[in-house]
């Protein structure tokens, strides 16, 4: 039987594994290939792989076996050479952050209903949990936290009444190196017969200290806390008129003793913004409120920073706090889970987003990655089939940050299907362009948050403009964007010099984040000499066309059932939605510029 990322997930993994080493035996006799393992536990996630006689000998350490084993895997399946020497993971933490709720819903799901809650109950199928194990082991992922980070009641209660539950969960996924991680509520000591949750307050923190304990009996191995607080109406210390540092830290100690993180979200704004008041700019938010405390966390506490300054937007400059901070542990969060990317119908492949913040971050100053999770009950756990590479590339990109994108991609479609060579190219292809097309026919030069409030698919550029939400493109008969220079909202000030000097000049700034940057007049000319307007015009109109260009071609795939009509069936609603952003959006500029098509094409009215 050969080795392909999905599709050897039919083939059960029985419950009587109970190592890594032993599911790493069982994986290489799935795939008859000769592996023998030596572990040295000193190597941790670590692995070398050496050929011998008639296969391979691979070394590593507890987990470093596993992964090592589907490496070696990975490689013969392709038909490459087995990684070189000793191969460790550059973050320690590689984490998958679920927003599964008690009831069976997932925030931002969009793959059906949990794989592990239902009915205010952990509800899974233990064969399903272990492939999903697996999944995860296959491409190094090692925490995934299971609850969301709005922290719904009875999910409090995970670190309480639901523990014996989150234990045997904890046991389920032990073998393939996954460690569990909770989402907890800042103001639990309340619900618990305390009158505050201040963290300061010795009676909070006893509590804490005591709860840390009792949960660390019931699973010794958990990874640790993951918090959202004072943001989106969640409790937090400021409340208390205490900062985050001292939130983050009273937590951080109570798990200390145990081995634990503390993950502290630093995902804060106003959301209750008055649009009139231009004074208060969403993005300049996170930095603000976080630089102050750089030096102030204690070490296992992580920081976790969205890849951009907003909310995994389309397309977002690097957040600046992620290049700002240099004593603080940090990992960035990227959202797999396509919330703004589409929804898992819209192809929206990720890598070449990753590419771009690592490299403006450097790999250097991460100490873990995380990503919100597109998995759900679905038959092929991620409602569009082609949505498992954003997971597979994850996995690899944080192992290696140096990955290439281009090559992720092809990995995972050389793995996943068995087409003829040119066929699989256009398949790669359709995908590393994915994320180029969708930009361009929802938010082309840096445009951004024009989608459905709530909903955040298909256009909608009036429906977050006059909100609470601190989300505006100011699009009026004069012009559209915001200026974030220093003589405006100074948002762009909060980069590096060089940066922001870049960022500051509409003549250098990158064209696709011009609009986020800058506020400019619909004749504004660019460097290619068309007007702004025509632009918008312009890119809405090719964006489209791409569009009808990828359907074409994933009509000429010989890909597997139910994989092909799945995904031809998501196409045609990616083509609708593309039609839909073209029309919308150009009709509203129609309507503010008054400017005509230069080339004649339809504009609604
Ligand atoms: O913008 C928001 C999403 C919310 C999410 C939040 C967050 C989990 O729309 O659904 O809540 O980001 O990241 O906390």
């Amino acid at each position: 039987m050969r080795y392909a990322w999905l599709r050897e997930l039919a083939v059960p993994v029985p419950e009587t594994l109970k190592s890594p080493l032993e599911v790493a035996a069982f994986e290489a006799r799935q795939a008859a290939e000769r592996l023998r393992f030596a572990v040295d536990e000193k190597m941790g996630e670590g692995y070398a792989a050496e050929k011998t006689g008639d296969g391979y000998l691979v070394t590593g350490g507890t987990t470093g076996v596993l992964y090592g084993a589907y490496a070696l895997l990975r490689a013969l399946r392709l038909g490459e050479e087995p990684p070189r020497g000793a191969q460790f993971p550059r973050c320690s933490l590689r984490m998958l952050n679920c927003w599964d709720n008690m009831d069976g819903t997932i925030e931002r799901g969009y793959a059906g209903r949990s794989l592990w809650l239902e009915g205010d109950a952990f509800a899974y199928d233990p064969g399903r949990v272990r492939q999903l194990g697996r999944m995860l082991a296959s491409v190094g992922i090692n925490v995934l936290c299971l609850n969301n980070v709005n922290v719904h009641a009875p999910a409090q209660q995970l670190i309480g009444d639901f523990l014996p539950d989150l234990a045997a969960f904890a046991g389920i996924l032990r073998p393939f190196g996954v460690r569990l991680m909770v989402s907890v509520d800042f103001s639990m000591p309340m619900q618990c017969g305390l009158n505050t949750a201040d963290p300061l307050d010795s009676r909070v923190q006893a509590w804490w200290r005591e709860r840390a304990g009792i949960v660390y009996a019931a699973v010794p191995d958990l990874a640790g806390f993951l918090v959202k607080a004072d943001s989106e109406h969640r409790p937090g210390p400021n409340a208390y008129g205490r900062d985050h540092a001292q939130g983050a830290n009273m937590l951080a100690r109570t798990l200390k003793p145990f081995g634990g993180v503390l993950v502290w979200r630093a995902f804060v704004y106003n959301c209750l913004q008055d649009w009139r008041d231009r004074a208060v700019d969403r993005p300049c938010a996170a930095y603000d409120t976080y630089m102050p405390l750089d030096g102030k966390f204690d070490d296992n506490v992580i920081l976790q920073v969205k890849n951009g300054p907003y909310d995994f937007q389309v397309r977002e400059p690097v957040s600046p706090l992620l290049l700002g901070l240099k004593n603080t542990a940090m990992a960035v969060e990227f959202q797999l889970a396509q919330e703004y990317t589409g929804h898992q119908i819209d192809l929206y492949a990720m890598p070449p987003l990753w590419r771009e913040v690592i490299d403006a971050v450097g790999a250097d100053s991460l100490r873990a990655m995380a990503a919100v999770g597109n998995l759900g009950r679905d038959e092929n756990w991620t409602g569009h089939p082609f949505a498992a590479l954003n997971l597979f590339a994850f996995g690899l990109f944080a192992w290696d940050p140096g990955s290439d994108p281009g090559a992720l991609i092809d990995q995972w479609t050389r793995l996943t299907y068995d087409l003829p060579e040119d066929q699989r190219k256009t398949l790669a292809g359709l995908l590393l362009d994915s994320r180029a097309v969708y930009e361009k026919y929802t938010a082309p030069l840096g445009l951004c948050w024009m989608v459905q409030p709530g909903l955040h698919y298909g256009p909608n550029p009036y429906g977050y403009e006059f909100d609470a939400w601190g989300t505006y493109n100011r699009a009026d008969r004069n012009g559209v964007g915001i200026d974030r220079t220093a003589a405006g909202t100074g948002y762009a000030c909060q980069y590096p010099e060089s940066l922001a000097r870049l960022y500051s000049d509409p003549a250098a700034c990158p064209e696709n984040l011009l609009l986020f940057f800058h506020r400019l007049p619909y004749g504004h000319v660019m460097p290619d000499g068309r007007t702004l307007i025509q632009r918008i015009y312009d890119d809405h109109f090719d964006g489209c066309e791409q569009a009808y260009a990828m359907a074409r071609a994933l009509q000429t795939l010989d890909l597997p059932e139910p994989d092909r009509s799945e995904a031809l069936a998501r196409m045609e609603k990616q083509v609708k939605n593309a039609e839909n952003w073209r029309d919308v959006i150009n009709t509203f500029f129609y309507r503010f510029s008054g400017v005509e098509d230069s080339r004649e094409r339809k504009i609604y009215e």
